[in-house]
């Protein structure tokens, strides 16, 4: 599936990275790659048209952070989205160094953290993964941050313009072993939280309706107690119910698990979907635009895995390049970097403190195994496509919205990543594959607030952005 272009990124050093995003940094209306560095230099990639060129600034770049997960959002409804940046010089418990968001005003990026007015929320636990969350779904975003041993944080902006942990308001703040997060809603109309926990029971937040969440994991059956889990992202299947949650599990069974009429999940992993390994991160994406999401499992040490939907079953396929059987994989993340609409696959590699290690087992600064990012895309072919960008009602993207697209009298559906696998968020879009299809007949946006938006017969091959409807 995979051809190998990591040639592509300018300067390409071994090192120890984890967490990336995709995000438009520097106001351009382009999205960059923001891969986290373990006590070394975070990287902003930018496609210069031909290359990834990385363009971070000192205050951004910010290389003696222990920077493990990453994610974005518009926390202030500037239009613009911030940086949360999760660092963690210890694999559990109290840790020394805190934690950044980066905010950007005009040309100007500060980290509110570290101002005055924020003193006292800095966060002084270790922890694994952050991700943006629109509880309200008003378009301003909160940061959920995965604690490990210490309750769930989730990072809000008041009214007059502090950061205030909205988690125990939330009904969020319990204790686990944070891996990871997924949100976007898939039990009820509202941004639900779906936490993997390792070694322990994962967390089913289902949201009420007010921003206020119910822990039901058990009851819907993937509490999953004994299990490793790792990494998450949700599934569109053939013949779901509704979204599927990919669990990857470090050094234990991997789970499909699929949303049954009634709410409740049952695992469908096949034998060789589950086969236990020390799995890092998942994706779900429609990588060669057939109109079928391809399920790829990126490892650490061992080479990585790439499902598909073919004869109405998920089968083995083969990864050709992106196999990397001595990769040590942290995170990864797609996005159409391009523009040629298909998706590339980025994989961060080494072996910091939060990265692929085992739980426990923290080496510190200087520590580690460095190995270089790679870049894959896939080969061209006739397949059409049809990217979707919704927004929020301040024109920044609408992490968490759904996006369902009928082609061919069958729909496909998608949301837009608030933040998926582990350590990382996709690019913000909807990306859809339509195989031979030649025309769409409907696009259905739902934002996280529940207002729709409809577009009938729109234009494929392209990137179709959609604001939020006016009054
Ligand atoms: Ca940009
Ligand atoms: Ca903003
Ligand atoms: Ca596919
Ligand atoms: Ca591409």
């Amino acid at each position: 599936m995979f051809f190998e272009c990591s040639r592509l990124i300018d300067g390409n050093q071994p090192r120890l990275s984890n967490g990336i995003t995709v995000t438009d940094v520097d106001g351009d209306g382009a999205f960059e790659l923001v891969v986290t560095g373990y006590a070394t230099n975070n990287l902003i990639l930018k496609w210069d048209g031909s290359r990834l060129v990385d363009v971070a600034g000192p205050l951004l770049a910010d290389p003696s952070g222990c920077a493990v997960a990453i994610a974005a959002a518009d926390v202030d409804g500037d239009g613009r989205e911030e940086l949360y940046v999760l660092n963690s010089d210890r694999a559990s418990g109290p840790k020394e160094m805190g934690d950044r968001l980066f905010a950007c005003f005009g040309k100007h990026w500060l980290d509110l953290l570290a101002q005055p007015e924020n003193a006292g929320m800095a966060n002084r636990v270790a922890g694994r993964s952050v991700i943006a969350m629109d509880r309200h779904g008003h378009g301003r975003y909160g940061f959920v941050v995965a604690a490990d041993g210490g309750p769930f944080r989730l990072f809000e902006l008041s009214r007059r313009g502090r950061l205030e942990d909205a988690a125990e308001e939330a009904g969020i703040d319990l204790i686990g072993a944070g891996r990871g997060l997924l949100a976007l809603p898939f039990l009820s109309d509202r941004v639900d939280l779906f936490a993997c926990n390792e070694g322990g029971p994962n967390f089913l937040f289902r949201n009420l309706g007010d921003g206020t969440y119910e822990e039901i994991a058990e009851e819907r059956g993937v509490a999953d107690s004994r299990f490793a889990g790792r990494a998450v992202t949700a599934v569109d299947g053939p013949g779901y119910g509704g979204f599927g949650l990919l669990v990857g599990a470090w050094e234990g069974p991997q789970r499909l698990f699929v949303q049954r009429s009634g709410g409740g999940f049952v695992d469908e992993a096949d034998p060789e979907m589950s086969f236990p390994g020390r799995v890092s991160s998942v994706i779900a994406a429609d990588f060669d635009n057939d109109g079928y999401e391809e399920l790829f499992f990126n490892l650490h040490g061992e080479p990585n895995r790439l499902f598909g939907w073919r004869d109405d079953r998920w089968q083995a396929i083969d990864l050709g390049d992106a196999a990397e059987p001595k990769g040590l994989g942290t995170g990864a993340a797609v996005a159409d970097i391009d523009g040629d609409g298909r998706l590339e696959l980025l994989i961060a590699h080494g072996n910091g403190v939060g990265g692929g290690h085992g739980a426990g087992h923290g080496g510190g600064h200087g520590g580690g195994s460095p190995q270089p990012l790679s870049l894959y895309r896939t080969a061209a072919n006739h397949n059409g496509w049809l990217r979707v960008l919704p927004l929020t009602p301040y024109g920044a993207p609408a992490r968490g919205a759904v996006v369902a697209c009928t082609a061919n009298g069958r729909r496909q559906v998608r949301s837009v990543c608030a933040g998926s696998g582990y350590l990382c968020q996709m690019e913000p879009v909807a990306h859809f594959g339509l195989g031979s299809a030649r025309s769409v007949e409907r696009l259905e946006v739902r934002w996280p607030d529940g207002m729709t938006a409809i577009v009938e017969n729109p234009p494929i091959d392209r990137l179709l952005t959609v604001p939020y409807p006016p009054e």
